[in-house]
């Protein structure tokens, strides 16, 4: 079974709804005001069934006033049905709607020649050939152009047939990408709560799963679904769709939004695009607001040129649209750009990038960037996104919810751009995804800072981990940067020393002048012996800057050279080797001694010996018990 969504499109009056009503039977002007005033004013709906195809229909309204409404309609159409009314032939709505439909990339459609029962048969050969000259070099070409009468009933049959023809000859909609379903309307019903309809344009939607609406975030569950009228456990691409959901106000919600799988999607303010301006259109100059359209979303936006300060009729080029509220867009959608006043359609295009950072219009490289964007394979396009990233690494998650591609399809295209060594992929719950030149940077730059911090401080062992992911990696994941340091590691271009980071091979250096004060301070340490001195002791007796013996007291410390037991007990470290090793002389291991014994061996007073003995049992070179010693 194919299901295919048909828009009309036309100038008011040419008899588009009189036309879905003699093709399916239902009156798609569903408005109490619409049947009074006899013009569409919003979207109506019907469906028809043709055995393997099933149809449904987009009504739109002809009225330059409601064009707003038409575009909601033809955002998410398989192809369109041009309607033009035999006795007026093209008039402005129908270049009109026919420009929006090849600006949005409508590939297809069928030409229908309305009202053949008021005119007679060279009429219709004269619109024939209007017809043709007008869609040269365009979507239509070549397409069908049948004339028919919704009065009389006269072409129907025909024009049925090549519905159905048309709908099983185009591409079906891919049913496995995201779930996409841009409201058209929102209504509720009592007992029932509140209902979303729309066309479902990509993925598919069961019964229960859980949903988001962006923008707004708001996350419920499908608690009904129904397709043409009838309940249904599921809804594919290419459906009419009204979802039932759970626990949510008519107030939350409204035409625009987009019904998706939840957690994967953001809205934007900022789009990078392809942008036609029209033959028809004025100049536009850069930053002019404009009224942006896509989906079934309406926004006021400013037009940023790159490079160049106005756009010429008929012109393509690449820029930036800034928006005045949230949208829900991906790579490769396509949107239309209305005048602001007085509202007339002036061009359209392609959406590049759907979250890109703001561009300078002097920034000439970012035209590359979007050239890629436009023209590159899917590899190229990826490679560009992450390249022009803020933050150099996204998780394969965050690649997606720019290009909304089937989830195992991403992760097969990364993997294979990694093999390749075009990517590096880092494990993760959502594995990360780094350009293999940004890890080289990151390298060289890790290099450096480890390398400037020695300079800096030459007395440490090197920078700590921690402040080196702060100075360099702090917008990055975890993964990068334990990549970087481990690849560095293995390079054996840096070291470990516990938790700091140095350069492979690197000694801690000091200046011949600091050399001389270490070799001061040692022997004077090594002078004292049992009898530890204090600080201030130490800086009386060396001749040296006070500040440098500090420094270098401290650094000692640090290095275990002089090792510190309380505030005014410091000793060298052989000092504390020579106590163990009399220790060892004296006891045997397993054997038991007292603090007066300990004190007696060493001649030690007993604010000496509290401490040692402490350090001794930290050391676990000995054990308290009770007030007692085991030697280990
Ligand atoms: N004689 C004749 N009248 C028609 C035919 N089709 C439509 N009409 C009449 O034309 C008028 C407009 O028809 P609609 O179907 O409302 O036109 P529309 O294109 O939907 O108009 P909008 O939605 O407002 O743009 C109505 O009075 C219809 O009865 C036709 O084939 N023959
Ligand atoms: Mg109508």
């Amino acid at each position: 079974m194919r299901h295919v969504i048909v828009g009309t499109a036309g100038h008011i009056d040419h008899g588009k709804s009189a036309l879905v009503r003699a093709l399916t039977g239902t009156d798609p002007d569903r408005l109490k005001e619409e049947q009074l005033r006899g013009i569409t004013i919003d979207l109506g709906f019907a469906h028809l069934d043709l055995g393997d195809v099933q149809v449904g229909f987009v009504d739109v309204p002809g009225h330059e006033k409601f064009v707003k409404n038409m575009l909601a309609g033809a955002g998410g159409i398989d192809f369109v049905l041009l309607v033009i009314a035999a006795d007026e032939s093209i008039m402005p709505q129908t270049r009109e709607h026919f420009d929006i439909c090849r600006l949005l990339g409508v590939r297809t459609g069928i030409v229908v020649i309305n009202k053949t029962d008021l005119v007679d048969p060279e009429m219709i050969e004269l619109v024939r050939d209007e017809i043709m000259e007008a869609t040269i070099g365009s979507f239509l070409e070549g397409a069908e152009v049948i004339p028919v009468s919704s009065k009389t009933g006269a072409g129907m049959d025909q024009l049925k047939k090549a519905i159905h023809d048309l709908a099983l000859a185009i591409q079906p909609r891919p049913s496995n990408h995201m779930l996409r379903l841009p409201i058209d309307r929102a209504f509720s019903i009592r007992g029932f709560g509140t209902v979303l309809t729309g066309t479902l344009t990509s993925g598919e939607i069961k019964k229960d799963q859980e949903i988001e609406l962006i923008p707004g975030g708001l996350k419920a569950k499908v608690r009904g679904l129904q397709v043409h009228g009838d309940m249904t456990g599921q809804a594919v691409a290419g459906q009419r769709t009204a979802v039932n959901l759970q626990g949510v106000d008519l107030a939350q919600v409204e035409r625009g939004m987009v019904l998706t799988v939840p957690h994967v999607f953001r809205s934007t303010q900022i789009l990078d695009v392809r942008l036609l301006l029209l033959p028809s259109a004025k100049p536009l100059k850069n930053l002019i607001k404009v009224r942006f359209h896509q989906g079934t979303i309406e926004v006021l936006a400013r037009v940023a040129l790159i490079g160049q300060d106005t756009i010429n009729p008929g012109e393509s080029v690449y820029a930036q649209l800034r928006l005045d509220a949230p949208v829900f867009c991906l790579h490769g959608d396509t949107f239309i750009i209305r005048q602001f006043s007085p509202t007339i359609t002036i061009g359209g295009g392609t959406i590049l990038h759907p979250n890109p950072q703001k561009h300078k219009s002097t920034d000439k490289q970012t035209l590359d960037a979007l050239q890629e964007l436009d023209s590159g394979d899917l590899a190229e396009k990826i490679t560009i996104l992450l390249a022009t990233d803020a933050k150099r690494a996204m998780d394969l998650n965050a690649l997606n919810s720019l290009l909304g591609l089937p989830g195992p399809d991403i992760v097969k295209i990364c993997s294979d751009l990694a093999q390749t060594g075009k990517l590096v992929m880092l494990p993760a719950p959502a594995p990360i995804l780094v350009l293999p030149h940004v890890v080289e940077s990151l390298k060289k730059e890790t290099l450096a800072q480890v390398s400037d911090f020695h300079k800096e401080n030459p007395l440490q062992k090197g920078i700590s981990k921690e402040e080196l992911r702060k100075r360099l990696y702090d917008d990055l994941p975890l993964e990068v940067f334990r990549y970087c340091l481990d690849g560095l590691a293995e390079k054996r271009k840096l070291s470990f020393l516990e938790d700091a980071v140095a350069l492979h091979g690197r000694e801690v250096q000091l200046t011949t002048e600091g050399q001389q004060v270490r070799e001061l301070i040692e022997a004077f340490f090594q002078k004292a012996g049992y009898q530890a001195p204090t600080f201030s002791d130490l800086q009386n007796s060396i001749e040296a800057d006070p500040e440098e013996i500090r420094r270098i007291f401290f650094w000692m410390l640090k290095e275990k050279i002089l090792v510190k037991l309380s505030d005014d007990l410091v000793y060298h470290r052989t000092t504390l080797d020579a106590i163990k090793t009399q220790i060892k002389a004296k006891f045997a291991p397993g054997a038991k001694f007292g603090v007066a014994e300990f004190k007696e061996v060493f001649d030690f007073s007993r604010k000496h010996a509290i401490p040692l003995l402490e350090h001794l049992d930290r050391e676990k070179f000995t054990r308290r018990v009770g007030n007692d010693r085991i030697l280990l």
